[in-house]
């Protein structure tokens, strides 16, 4: 199992330049602003605010990366989707994805952070097909549980599945980063990765 101690925040980068490759294996996650992406982040790694929650939107155009156990990298990518985000920043963050996933193939494991309560957006389902595009393995995670009520959870795992048109083998988590559920799975998932 993935050792997440010590976990330290590293870098954070606005463009390709900044990039870190090395030989160590890089788990990238994504997920629209306010889904949770940092509180995910911060529940596997054990940490309380390592990945900072509620930064706010539209500021953060930027990858942050966190150095694992001093062996896999976690790369927190901008996040996407926020209504009020100025014409320019949205302009950024598209180059700013296109310089990174023109290196997808070396992505260890792309982790799709969803909201577990509602049908995937249209931003959720593009996003999912760039990870689809450059063939890295994926792993989706429905975050939020703790807020759904039980007859929920599997028809919105089933749509989650069908409308990002997940493959069968791909791992679909549950998950609430407020009350660690989901952590030893999607640990599990990420060890078998890296
Ligand atoms: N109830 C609940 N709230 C969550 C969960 N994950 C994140 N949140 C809350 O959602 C908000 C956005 O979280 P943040 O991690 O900053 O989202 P990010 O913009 O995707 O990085 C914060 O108020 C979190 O406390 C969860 O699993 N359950
Ligand atoms: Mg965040």
């Amino acid at each position: 199992m993935l050792k997440t101690d010590p976990a330290v925040f590293v870098r954070s980068a606005g463009k390709k330049a900044d990039f870190l490759w090395d030989d160590r294996p890089l788990v990238v996650f994504a997920g629209k602003s306010n889904v949770g992406k940092s509180s995910v982040i911060n529940c596997l790694l054990g940490r309380k605010n390592l990945a900072r929650v509620g930064a706010s939107p539209g500021k953060t155009t930027n990858i942050n990366y966190f150095l694992v156990g001093g062996k896999v990298w976690f790369a927190d990518l901008p996040g996407y989707g926020y209504a009020r985000r100025p014409q320019a920043e949205i302009e950024r963050w598209g180059r700013l994805m296109e310089d990174f996933f023109a290196e997808g193939e070396r992505f260890a494991l792309g982790v799709q952070i969803l909201d577990g309560r509602h049908k995937p957006t249209e931003l959720d389902v593009m996003m999912a097909g760039l990870f689809a595009g450059c063939g890295c393995p994926i792993a989706a995670v429905a975050n939020k549980w703790d807020k759904l009520k039980k007859s929920e959870m599997e028809p919105n795992l089933a749509l989650i599945r069908q409308t990002l048109s997940l493959a069968d083998d791909v791992p679909l988590v549950p998950f609430s980063a407020e009350k660690g559920t989901g952590r030893e799975e999607l640990l599990r998932v990420i060890s078998a990765r890296v």
